[in-house]
């Protein structure tokens, strides 16, 4: 009696887990998949577009394929492993601006809808591809940049003689160029002199490591400038000009320092002694990945196209703040 009710419990505890499975998988194919591709995934930037795509893909009951493409080989070997996993669409932070016609084509031949996020596919100056796109107000952020390095510079008493500003970014990038012609342009508009603005480029990726050689062709030229303005395409940049100047005994009392993104910059306050890394602009990585994410759920889904193109702002963060506000943004 034993034996026979011991191998009816098993007989029917094994078909609840066949049964289980079965389920499982005949629920996966239903959900939608998206691909989210970015260029530098180790960066918190990338890495909280993730995290708020996964949040929109709770909400909805949808999947997010994350993968990190940093070169033109990588990003169509994606966008074939997308298809092939089931994905309908995805969004790409492009490692180069250039790759647009592939990625677009690649799209097509797999067809996968296909929305550009933070770098817009250019095709050349300042013409851009016919792609839904979320970035964020480049020029505008910029001059926020240019304006908070000119009203610290004006509490300093630096002779302007031995002060200098630098700018890092990468020029083939149109909001990398963007956000540093907006930060010169406010510098220049509260009285700063554009000859003592130096622009250092930076080759390939913008990283800290990257950025901190751009900073020292910039520092070897000008070895007799005292005091410093740094400004870049993002926090990273900004960094990376402050860690170059560290290098050479110029701290935080002959540096400032303002960044774009907020929460790279941030492990800089969080030091006890202060750094040049005096202020970020903080932009929105939820909107970023969020709502992106969202726009192609419901392109999917319902056919609802996203708006063309969107364009997101940011708010000045600073040692004093940026806990405060960067709470209220959903971001630890
Ligand atoms: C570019 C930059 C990133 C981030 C993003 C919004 O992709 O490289 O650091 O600022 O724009």
């Amino acid at each position: 009696m034993l034996r026979f009710t011991l191998t009816l419990v098993s007989i029917v505890s094994i078909g609840w887990l066949l049964g289980g499975c079965q389920k499982k998988q005949s629920d996966g194919p239903d959900k939608i998949k998206i691909g989210f591709i970015v260029k530098q995934a180790e960066e918190p930037w990338f890495q909280n577009e993730w995290k708020f795509a996964d949040q929109a893909a709770d909400d909805y009951g949808f999947e997010v394929i994350k993968i990190a493409a940093p070169d033109g080989e990588k990003v169509l070997t994606a966008i074939d492993n997308l298809a092939a996993q089931g994905a309908q669409g995805f969004i790409i932070c492009t490692p180069d601006g250039k790759l647009g016609p592939a990625i677009v084509a690649r799209a097509k031949a797999n067809e996968l809808k296909l929305f550009s996020v933070d770098d817009q596919f250019e095709v050349s100056d300042g013409k851009f591809m016919d792609v839904h796109h979320m970035g964020i107000s480049a020029r505008k952020i910029g001059n926020m940049v240019g304006k908070a390095l000119a009203d610290e510079l004006a509490k300093r008493d630096w002779k302007p003689e031995e002060t200098a500003a630098m700018g890092i970014g990468v020029l083939e990038l149109d909001t990398s160029r963007e956000r540093l012609e907006g930060a010169t342009d406010s510098l220049v508009a509260a009285g700063f002199p554009k000859g003592r603005i130096f622009i250092g480029p930076i080759r390939g990726l913008a990283e800290v490591s990257t950025a901190i050689d751009a900073a020292n062709i910039l520092l070897t030229q000008h070895a007799d400038v005292k005091n410093w303005l740094v400004f870049g395409v993002n926090d990273e940049s900004v960094l990376g000009g402050i860690r170059a100047l560290e290098g050479r005994g110029i701290g935080a009392d002959r540096t400032i320092g303002v960044g774009i993104g907020g929460s790279t910059g941030k492990v800089d306050w969080e030091k006890t002694k202060p750094t040049g890394f005096f202020a970020a602009v903080l932009i929105s990585p939820k909107r970023h990945g969020y709502e992106t994410a969202e726009y192609m759920y419901k392109w999917i889904k319902d056919g609802t196209e996203p708006p063309k193109t969107t364009f997101t702002d940011g708010v000045l963060i600073t040692r004093d703040t940026y806990k405060q506000v960067m709470k209220e943004q959903g971001l630890d």
